[in-house]
């Protein structure tokens, strides 16, 4: 297959497309290094320093003899896109291109304004290079579990059927997120929905928890393959900070009380479920929304988690709950359904403490380039 990944250059995108060309498709990579420029200005760069995209491709393709095809622009240029499109001809596109962070988005105006018009715009634009140049292209969309929030009730797989004063009715479950980043996912879903319907588009919407994980076999060919590992307050998930704050000996930074439950998942399941989505796509005119993680974790029990295999490298991980920066519910009711995936094959890979200590190992060879400025929040709401 034709397979295009937008947003190439990110912690999700590079393994990403690596991932489709070691698997036979062909591949191209746009970026227009997003996030690199925000990590920069916001002092947040992640742990090991990664060559650009061009070079990544280019080492890639030196190693596998395979191509990476790169572009370097901006999707919310539609010129610049529907070019793309129409260069290319995707059979599947996968769309990572949106500023990722929740307390980035929260920042400020300049920066909620920014997330806004960029995540917003490039789906749109994704939207109507597909319709206009690659009218069979399936849409594969990175959402977020955090679209649906934490509601009292049971979370359901996109969809809920509804019955209100004795009729019944399909719906888009309800969703109310916890920071502006993840209005825009929401916001996301509604515009592709709306499209679906017009346009018999074919899309699949991934609604994916917080990742963790650093290895996939095509990034450890060679360090300089390694995904962008962020442990910053900005662009860091929980795990990868924990495990990054065990190595630095810096107190695990539990938010509140840390009762806040999440699906998480590998970045191999990211790759595993973002493949089966392509090798299995979604109908014309269907919005299929799939629950992506694989087993869901409070704060708590990852940090003791970490701390129990730190303990066995000769850590000594200690825990501090500090007051929490973010509005979250820090003890809820979690239950939501995911089965989607695993009945088109997703075969899970669980944390353990053997994920945890080989990653504790390859952060420990990077130990003297922890910058411990990054670790604590800079941003509130
Ligand atoms: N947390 C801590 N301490 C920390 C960092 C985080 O207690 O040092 C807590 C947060 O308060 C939150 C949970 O851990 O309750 C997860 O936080 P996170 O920073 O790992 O994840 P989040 O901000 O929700 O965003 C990340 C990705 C985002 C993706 C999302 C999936 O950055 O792109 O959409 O995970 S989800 O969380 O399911 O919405």
């Amino acid at each position: 297959m034709r397979v295009l990944v937008l947003g190439g250059d990110g912690y999700l995108g590079w393994p990403t497309a690596m991932h489709f060309s070691a698997a036979g498709h062909t591949v191209m990579a746009v970026d227009n290094y997003l996030r690199r420029t925000i990590a920069l200005q916001t002092r947040s760069q992640a742990l090991m320093t990664n060559p650009d995209l061009e070079q990544r491709a280019e080492l890639f393709r030196a190693l596998t003899g395979k191509e990476i095809g790169v572009r370097i622009g901006d999707c919310t240029d539609f010129r610049f896109l529907e070019g793309v499109f129409k260069e290319y001809n995707p059979d599947a596109v996968v769309h990572y291109a949106e500023q990722p962070s929740a307390p980035y988005s929260m920042r400020g105006y300049e920066e909620a304004e920014l997330t806004l018009r960029n995540n917003l715009t490039t789906t749109l634009n994704v939207i109507w290079a597909v319709q206009k140049q690659a009218p069979a292209c399936h849409i594969i969309k990175l959402g977020t579990m955090g679209e649906y929030g934490t509601p009292n009730i049971d979370i359901e797989e996109g969809w809920i059927d509804i019955e209100h004063r004795g009729r019944k009715d399909h719906f888009l479950f309800p969703r109310q997120a916890g920071s502006l980043y993840h209005t825009t996912k929401i916001l996301d879903t509604d515009l592709l929905w709306f499209y679906v319907r017009t346009w018999k588009l074919r899309v699949t919407d991934l609604m994916q928890g917080p990742v963790y994980g650093l290895s996939t076999p095509e990034a450890d060919l060679d360090e300089r393959l390694a995904p962008n590992f962020h442990y910053d307050d900005l662009f860091g998930t929980v795990v990868n900070r924990f495990l990054v704050q065990a190595v630095a000996g810096v107190p695990l930074t539990v938010y509140g009380k840390g009762g806040q439950t999440r699906g998480y998942l590998n970045l191999l399941d990211t790759l595993q479920c973002v493949q089966l989505a392509v090798d299995k796509p979604a109908h014309p005119g269907q919005l299929r929304v799939l629950n992506q993680f694989t087993e869901c974790f409070s704060v708590n029990d990852l940090a003791g988690l970490v701390q129990k295999a730190g303990k066995h490298l000769g850590l000594n991980v200690e825990i501090e709950h500090l007051p929490n920066p973010r509005k979250e519910a820090e003890e809820h009711y979690y239950n939501p359904a995911h089965s989607g995936l695993l009945e088109l094959g997703l075969k899970p890979h669980h944390l353990d403490e053997g994920v945890l200590a080989a990653m504790l190992e390859q952060i420990v060879r990077c130990r003297r380039d922890i910058d411990r400025a990054k670790i604590h929040p800079r941003v509130r709401w």
